[in-house]
C-alpha cells in the first residue's frame, strides 16, 4: 500500500467513524447543532458543505446576539447617517449584523453570492458561479426599529443551490423562486437566543446555551397547529386593507357570536421573526398584506430574504404561506428587493383568507 493510498484509507476510516457514528449525548440529553446535523447527514445525506455553512451562520447569529445584548454599553443601539436601498435609515447594528453574515458566509467555498436587505446589489464571492454553488439571501437584522425598545429582533436567511452554472454574474441571475430553497432559518434575539432551521426535512429549534456558546436542540420537529384563535396584523392600517382582509379581521373581532364561533386574540410585535416564532410555537396567522397604501411597492415585506425563507419554514412545519392569492414560494422574482404581501401560519386560517381572495377575483 503506497503512503497516499494508506492516507486515503485512514481518512476513510476516520470519515466513517466520525460521520457515521451516532453522537454521544454530551449536554444533558440535548444534541448540539453539529451532532444534530450529523444525524441529518446520516438520515438524509445533508451536504457536509451545507452543514459547515450553517455552522458559520450560527456563529454569525451568536455574534450578532452578543453585539445586541452589549449594544447599550458599546453605544451601537442608534442609527447611522446612512440610508439603505429600502430607503430606511440604517441602524448601527444593521451594519454590524450584515458584516457578520458576510464574514461568516464567505468561509464556505461553495457560496457564490450574497444577497442582503442592507446591500443595493448582489455581492459575488467567486469569478464563476457553478452548478452546486450556494446563493445566500439574508435580512441580517429584522425588526431593528425595536432595538432601542429592547423588543425581540431577529436575523433571517435562505440558501439556494444552483442547478446550473450562471451565464453571467448579475443581480438578475439570482432571482430564483422560493421553491428552489434547500435551507432556510432564522435566529431570534429574545429572552433567549433561538436558531430555527429547515433543510427540507421538517423544522427544528435550537437554543443558545450561555457559557458553552452551543446551540442545543430544544424544540425538535416544530409544527404549526392547523387551527388557531390568534392573528397578527398592524391594525393601524385597517383603512388600507383589501376586502378579503377586512372581512377576515372583522369576523375574528365578532368572536363567539360571529361567523367564526370563537373568540380571537391579537398580537403585533412589529418584528416578523418574533411573530413567526410565536406561530411555530402555538399557532396563529401573520398578515402583512399588500394594501392600497403599499400596493405601488408590491407590499411591505421583501420576497427573497423575508417572505421566501419564512414561507419555507412555515410550510415545512405544516402551515401555509401566501401573498394573498397565491403561494409565496411560487412567485417568480422580478427584482432583488421585490416586496410582496405576506399571509402565513395555521393552514385553516390561511386557507380561509385565500378563499376570500378567490371570491374577490
Ligand atoms: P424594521 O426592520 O424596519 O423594524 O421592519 C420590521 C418589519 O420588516 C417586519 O419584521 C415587521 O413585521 C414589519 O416590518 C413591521 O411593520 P410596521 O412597522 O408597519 O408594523
Amino acid at each position: 500500500m503506497t503512503r497516499l493510498s494508506g492516507w486515503f484509507a485512514a481518512a476513510d476510516r476516520i470519515d466513517k467513524i466520525y460521520w457515521q457514528r451516532d453522537p454521544v449525548m454530551t449536554n444533558d440529553n440535548h444534541l448540539t447543532f453539529r451532532q444534530f446535523m450529523l444525524r441529518e447527514y446520516r438520515a438524509h445525506g445533508t451536504s457536509k458543505d451545507l452543514i459547515f455553512l450553517l455552522e458559520d451562520i450560527a456563529t454569525a447569529c451568536r455574534t450578532i446576539s452578543h453585539k445586541i445584548r452589549s449594544g447599550a454599553f458599546a453605544g451601537t443601539l442608534g442609527a447611522t447617517d446612512d440610508t439603505n436601498v429600502q430607503g430606511e435609515t440604517q441602524k448601527e447594528l444593521d451594519v454590524i449584523a450584515n458584516d457578520q453574515f458576510m464574514l461568516h458566509c464567505a468561509n464556505c467555498s461553495r457560496v457564490a453570492a450574497l444577497v442582503s436587505e442592507e446591500l443595493d446589489n448582489v455581492v459575488w464571492l467567486k469569478d464563476k458561479a457553478e452548478a452546486g454553488d450556494y446563493i445566500v439571501y439574508f435580512d441580517p437584522l429584522d425588526g431593528s426599529s425595536n432595538l432601542e425598545l429592547n423588543i425581540s429582533v431577529g436575523s433571517i436567511f435562505s440558501i439556494v443551490e444552483l442547478k446550473e452554472p450562471l451565464a453571467e454574474l448579475t443581480d438578475e441571475a439570482v432571482l430564483i423562486a422560493g421553491t428552489e430553497q434547500i435551507c432556510a432559518g432564522y435566529s431570534l434575539f429574545g429572552p433567549s437566543t433561538s436558531l430555527v432551521v429547515t433543510t427540507g426535512q421538517g423544522v427544528n429549534g435550537f437554543t443558545h446555551l450561555n457559557g458553552t456558546g452551543e446551540f442545543l436542540l430544544t424544540f425538535p420537529d416544530m409544527m404549526v397547529p392547523a387551527s388557531t384563535q390568534e392573528y397578527a396584523i398592524n391594525a393601524s392600517r385597517q383603512n388600507y386593507w383589501d376586502a378579503p382582509v377586512q372581512r377576515y379581521v372583522s369576523e375574528c373581532l365578532q368572536g363567539s357570536e360571529g361567523p367564526r364561533g370563537k373568540k380571537f386574540n391579537m398580537r403585533w410585535v412589529a418584528s416578523m421573526v418574533a411573530e413567526v416564532h410565536r406561530i411555530l410555537t402555538r399557532g396563529g396567522v401573520f398578515m402583512y398584506p399588500k394594501d392600497s397604501d403599499n400596493a405601488a411597492m408590491g407590499g411591505r415585506l421583501r420576497l427573497l430574504y423575508e417572505a421566501n425563507p419564512m414561507a419555507f419554514i412555515i410550510e415545512q412545519a405544516g402551515g401555509k404561506a401566501t401573498i394573498g392569492g397565491g403561494r409565496i414560494m411560487d412567485v417568480d422574482p422580478s427584482s432583488l428587493h421585490q416586496r410582496v404581501g405576506v399571509i402565513l401560519g395555521s393552514a385553516e386560517e390561511v386557507d380561509l383568507l385565500e378563499s376570500y381572495y378567490a371570491e374577490a377575483q
